[in-house]
């Protein structure tokens, strides 16, 4: 079984973390391929960041396709491009952000996300209204880290990531923390030791996600907006990324 988990940003020891935090919850004959694109910016910070990060993932599930991948998991909490990596994709394709919200529901009745800059809180409150959990998610924090001092042991992200989840449960009287940035998945066992509520990371519900799906030989319906892209030329520099016929 084969799982491509694609990072969205070009950072690659973001990647190697995503990877390592993918790898400790697959289980037995599951491969993880962690990767992120060659082009692209280093962190997803906003809506711009998004749609640019948008190409370069989509090549990785077009690939994938072609080499035999199983299923794909999308590494970055706004969940960028999936219903786009759904039409090109067979098999299941897991959004950190979906995966982590969901799987928070069955933890408890409510719960906060915890995210990094304040401009990304808009991009996770809609994701909570596309996948219909308004009534779970009691609210989206900012922790006011920038994704790569995630990386930067100088920058002190755990104790403010941290406070912030400890504010989430005493304010928001939430029961679960769910944590708004793939890059902060080597945080989530210790943030839950220390706050004693379920901390939900998204890179590891979501290869669990995907894993399950595939046990249950469960793929992307075809039929309707999920189905293949149509066949159609593209002009300019995008006419290699457009749709052929198989
Ligand atoms: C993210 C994420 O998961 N990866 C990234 O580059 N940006 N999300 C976020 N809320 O900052």
């Amino acid at each position: 079984m084969r799982i491509r988990v694609i990072n969205p940003n070009t950072t690659p020891s973001m990647t190697a973390l995503i990877g390592a935090a993918a790898r400790a919850v697959a289980g037995p004959g599951v491969t993880i391929e962690a990767v992120s694109p060659e082009h692209g910016p280093v962190s997803i910070e906003g809506h711009y960041d998004e749609a640019m990060s948008c190409l370069g993932l989509l090549e990785e599930v077009r690939k994938g396709e072609a080499q035999g991948v199983d299923a794909y998991v999308i590494a970055c909490f706004g969940d960028p491009g999936l219903d786009a990596a759904r039409e090109l994709a067979r098999g299941p394709v897991i959004g950190v952000a979906e995966a982590a919200m969901r799987s928070a529901c069955y933890l408890a009745t409510g719960f906060s996300v915890v995210t990094t800059l304040a401009r990304t809180v808009v991009i996770a409150e809609h994701l909570v209204d596309k996948y219909g959990l308004r009534r779970h998610c009691r609210r989206v924090r900012a922790s006011d880290v920038a994704v790569l001092e995630l990386e930067d042991p100088a920058s002190d992200a755990y104790r403010t990531i941290l406070a912030e989840c400890r504010r989430a449960i005493d304010e928001d009287a939430s029961g679960a923390i769910v944590l708004g940035c793939a890059g902060m998945a080597d945080l989530c066992e210790r943030l839950s030791g220390e706050l004693g509520v379920p901390v939900v990371d998204g890179v590891a519900t979501a290869t669990a996600t995907a894993e399950a799906l595939l046990r249950a030989r469960l793929f992307t319906s075809k039929r309707g907006d999920y189905a293949r892209p149509l066949p159609k030329a593209y002009r300019g520099w995008l006419a290699p990324f457009a749709p052929n016929k198989d």
